[in-house]
């Protein structure tokens, strides 16, 4: 073990602190003094709202305050699971007196990010994305190969001795976890190694919780409509849902009817706004979702997407329905007329 945490301490870092979770600890900590409140900037996503609470663990009893803001409204409801059941306290960044700060951190994203970061004078930056032009801010951890920035903020608060709470740690094993898509997509062997930390710590089944949910109360009826208009023809399910809130649970009752084994191809639509939605589905072996839905609603609006998954939206005024509705009966002509 003591050979791997060494190798995790000589990751390349630019700043001029030695590079050791140690020394960066200690240099962040010296930009701080008792009298500091402290507003830790964020674009809220699990890797930002995670590291926000470890640099809030961190800077607990150094400084008077620590508040953390947000310019994005939360809508994914997995975001909003996880603000809520782990009683996150935020505020949105445009109610917030900036200039009642003395000291201001961004983490997980930089001043050039958003339009609305670049006026702030921030102190420092904890981040994973490419470098861009971070100005005259004092101290920059920006390590681009990492995963998340939960990944480096656990090195932090190791190296600070701070075991987290059950909170804190399930917000960053999350945290790693949605930005690295369960390390399928660009980790390093350090974002490994804070994961594994965390698995001990973290309360899994609250994270698996964040990650179901997807679905209002309100959403569920869907599915009743889904079930009770479904059509079933050669391998394939065709439903209308009628007019919906979000074109959001189009996708989520496609993705249930294609857990159904016999079931080659999904189609689910659904009418948003002046648009019909149209969800696709297989299981992209010798076929394709993506050519399918262009070749059918290319002509009509928009359609695209790769072989298992596919979209297609147009205006309702492009399908010439005249007096008639939109059912089921219609999608599956429609669809069948050109397969
Ligand atoms: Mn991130």
């Amino acid at each position: 073990m003591a050979h791997k945490r060494k190798k995790i301490d000589t990751l390349p870092c630019k700043q001029t602190f030695k590079n050791t979770a140690s020394d960066r600890l200690h240099t962040f900590w010296n930009l701080f003094v008792k009298e500091d409140d402290v507003l830790i900037i964020i674009n809220a996503d699990p890797d930002a709202l995670a590291t926000a609470l470890a640099v809030r663990r961190l800077l607990r009893y150094k400084v008077k305050s620590v508040t953390v803001a947000h310019p994005n409204e939360i809508r994914r409801l997995n975001n909003v699971a996880m603000v809520e059941r782990l009683k996150i306290h935020l505020e949105r960044l445009k109610d917030v007196k900036i200039d009642n700060y003395s000291k201001k951190v961004m983490v997980d994203s930089q001043p050039d990010h958003l339009p609305c970061f670049e006026k702030l004078k921030i102190h420092a930056i904890i981040d994973h994305h490419p470098v861009g032009n971070t100005g005259d801010v004092e101290f920059v951890d920006i390590r681009p190969e990492y995963g998340a920035t939960s990944s480096m903020i656990v090195e932090y608060l190791r190296a600070a001795g701070m075991k987290p709470s059950v909170a804190l740690a399930t917000a960053l094993f999350y945290g790693i976890k949605v930005d690295t898509h369960d390390f399928e997509q660009k980790s390093v062997l350090a974002d490994g190694i804070s994961f594994r930390y965390l698995f001990n710590i973290a309360n899994r089944d609250l994270v698996r919780k964040f990650e179901l949910t997807d679905l209002r109360r309100s959403e569920l009826k869907y599915f009743g409509t889904a079930l009770a208009e479904l059509k079933y023809s050669k391998g394939r399910y065709f439903t209308h849902l009628g007019r919906v809130r979000s074109p959001d649970v189009l996708v989520i009752v496609a993705d249930f009817l294609n857990h159904v084994g016999e079931i080659d191809w999904v189609f689910v639509s659904g009418i948003h706004g002046e648009k019909l939605i149209v969800i696709f589905r297989c299981d992209g072996y010798r076929k394709n979702a993506g050519k399918l839905a262009e070749r059918i609603f290319n002509s009509l609006g928009s359609a695209g997407g790769h072989k298992g998954a596919a979209r297609a939206e147009v205006p309702l005024k492009n399908l010439q329905l005249g007096e008639k509705e939109f059912t089921s009966d219609t999608l599956k002509r429609f669809i069948t007329h050109h397969i």
